[in-house]
């Protein structure tokens, strides 16, 4: 089949989700043109039936255009390493991080328990900052962000940007991303994660004011417990205008930042 110019130049959202007896187990999201698709879609099917949480019984491939007038640029956020030696250390400096950004102590307690409670959420939990009242519409699934990549040079940008420090995997690309679209929500306060998956013991704070900070240790290895949680500051924030943001909005990434040199734990 010959693909027209116009046809090659339309942009799809292309979105991977697996689950296993209604339990997410893994999912991905990325802008692609449709010379992409094809093999695309095969990456993505090999990634959920190779997922270390295990084989999923229901694999959701959903390809859609984007309205490229409807298309925001964003630039990723900068990022830095706090040399955390263990798990314990790690937590203690990632809550340190939240308080910094301005979440109350009460808020992170409680998101901190529920992230680690097992409880294997498909999205993210939206948090009130102050109270740590929980916010989004279905707290089981939580808030699906959605519809955001890099540009092509961007990505070349990333590859050479992290290649040299070892950080060139697809848990930090596609967290960056993530991160990037997340802290342009209005109301942002912070952003906490650590991966569900078993082999992946890394995690992150994101805020305004010091971008992605990553702690290599936020769980043990072989743990399937993780999650991701937004903390917004209530006096600014509009539940409905940040769905549509999060989960309707297409973005691009098309710009680095900088990698800081590596800190130790403050406290
Ligand atoms: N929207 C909202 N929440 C999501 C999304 C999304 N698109 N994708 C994942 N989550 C939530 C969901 O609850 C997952 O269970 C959880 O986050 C973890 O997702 O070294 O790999 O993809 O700098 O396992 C961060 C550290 C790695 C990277 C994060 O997360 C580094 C990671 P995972
Ligand atoms: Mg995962």
């Amino acid at each position: 089949m010959l693909i027209s110019a116009t046809m090659s130049s339309t942009l799809y959202s292309i979105r991977m989700r697996a689950s296993r007896c209604g339990e997410h187990i893994s999912g991905a999201e990325r802008i692609v043109r449709c010379e992409e698709l094809d093999a695309l879609s095969a990456v993505l099917t090999r990634r959920a039936l190779a997922h270390p949480k295990g084989e999923p019984d229901d694999i959701r491939i959903t390809i859609e255009t984007v309205d490229p007038a409807a298309i925001v640029h964003l630039p990723l956020p900068d990022i830095t390493t706090v040399v955390v030696a263990d798990v314990a250390s790690g937590r203690l400096a990632a809550r340190q991080e939240l308080l910094r950004a301005g979440v109350s102590a009460t808020a992170v307690e409680q998101t901190m328990a529920a992230l680690g409670s097992g409880c294997a959420m498909r999205g993210a939990m939206l948090v009130d900052a102050q109270s740590g009242a929980r916010l989004e519409p279905d707290p089981l699934r939580g808030v699906r962000v959605s519809r955001m990549d890099l540009t092509a040079a961007a990505a070349a940008e990333l590859h050479a940007l992290l290649s040299p420090r070892g950080l060139d995997n697809p848990h930090v690309r596609e967290a960056l991303v993530l991160a990037a679209k997340v802290r342009a929500t209005p109301g942002f306060v912070a952003e906490l994660c650590w991966s569900d998956d078993p082999d992946y013991s890394a995690g992150y704070v994101s805020s305004p004011q010091r971008g992605y900070v990553r702690f290599p240790w936020l769980k043990p290895l072989g743990d399937p417990r993780g999650g991701r949680a937004f903390f917004v500051d209530c006096r600014h924030f509009d539940l409905a205008a940040a769905l549509e943001w999060l989960e309707r909005t297409p973005v691009l990434c098309d710009r680095v930042s900088a990698i800081h040199p590596d800190e130790s734990p403050t406290t």
